[in-house]
């Protein structure tokens, strides 16, 4: 018997005496070590998603629910409820009339909304109207409540960095001791405070979370739609901004960054891949995408995720705005974003 072969049956002997004390040689580890990560790329197509949010309204009342929302759970994360390995997105609908009860949890919210007016959330006492291209900001362990005081469905993507309270084990929530909070402030008090390009004098906004409730989306269009006419484009990104703090100058989350990019018709990107695990929106405009070997047609209101360190390039067949948001603030933050235009 040659020397490797008796080490080989001693190793394999001492891994397994030293299981029993909960440990593992570290040179028979399996794990991935490389970038990336388990989940892969996939569509929510607005066509196949719309009827079933109709149906869902049909089946359960959004207090009953508590919140009427359809999970987007990546395939490869099963059980988790999550589109990548950090965070959560979901398509939540509310029809007239309905409120979706107050409550409060440790993870940070946003709101894009897809479809129709005359919704509201409800943030600590403020109201917010929300319309198709506004994105809202739910700050970590604020009180909301949503409702509709319109005459049609209202339905928005929700995406919140769940992941990371989990992980942490700091997952807080509990319910408000009444279904809706009574308005304390304004409407538009805290637009006018934090969303003029002015801000307090005196101490203000604190917290680690944008203080600007709502980034309407008509300002938010025409910023893109006037910068695509001055200049050439990101060979990539087209034309991308990222929504601010602008009390920090950083992301609207500690966690979340968050964007809207325009592509000029015609436009054919380079591929691109970063280390952030990204969840997009197409607001308008049609198009494609190709993720690694996955090719997806884009229209108005698909979601789709690119997993981290995935290459990925777009194309526009007509002036698209694409919505979305990723884990990128979190991973700045300690040191770990990286990305390359390839
Ligand atoms: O609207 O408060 O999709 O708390 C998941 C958790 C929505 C919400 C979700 C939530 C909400
Ligand atoms: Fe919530």
């Amino acid at each position: 018997m040659s020397s490797a072969v008796v080490a080989g049956t001693d190793r394999t002997r001492f891994s397994r005496e030293i299981a029993a004390l909960n440990m593992k040689p570290l040179w028979e580890r399996v794990m991935r070590l490389g970038a990336g990560t388990a989940a892969v790329p996939a569509i929510w197509r607005w066509k196949e998603v719309r009827p079933l949010l109709e149906r869902a309204c049909e089946l359960i009342t959004a207090t009953e629910a508590e919140r009427r929302v359809l999970m987007l759970e990546n395939p490869a994360l099963e059980g988790t409820t999550f589109i990548t390995p950090t965070l959560f997105a979901g398509l939540q609908a509310i029809l007239p009339n309905e409120v979706a009860p107050t409550h409060r949890h440790a993870p940070n919210a946003l709101r894009f909304i897809l479809e129709g007016e005359g919704a509201y959330t409800a943030i600590e006492g403020e109201r917010v109207m929300m319309r198709p291209g506004d994105f809202v900001v739910t700050p970590g362990w604020t009180w909301h409540d949503h409702g509709n005081v319109g005459t049609k469905p209202v339905v928005w993507l929700d995406g919140l960095d769940t992941a990371f309270a989990n992980i942490f084990g700091a997952h807080f929530r509990e319910d408000y001791p009444e279904e809706t909070q009574s308005p304390s402030r304004p409407e538009g008090d805290s637009a006018a405070r934090y969303g003029a390009n002015l801000l307090p004098v005196d101490r203000g906004a604190q917290g680690h979370t944008s203080p600007i409730l709502s980034y309407p989306y008509e300002r938010t269009r025409a910023a893109l739609e006037q910068l695509s006419k001055n200049g050439e484009p990101h060979p990539a990104h087209g034309w991308k901004l990222r929504y601010a703090n602008p009390v920090t100058g950083g992301h609207a989350f500690p966690t979340m960054a968050v964007f809207m990019q325009w592509l000029p018709k015609g436009f054919s990107g380079r591929e691109y891949r970063s280390t952030d695990g990204t969840i997009f929106c197409v607001f308008e405009g049609q198009g494609g995408v190709d993720i690694g070997e996955t090719h997806f047609d884009l229209a108005p209101r698909d979601v789709f995720v690119v997993p981290s360190w995935e290459p990925y390039r777009f194309e526009a067949r007509a002036d698209c705005v694409i919505f979305s948001y990723s884990d990128r603030a979190a991973q700045e933050a300690l040191g770990f974003w990286r990305e390359s235009v390839l």
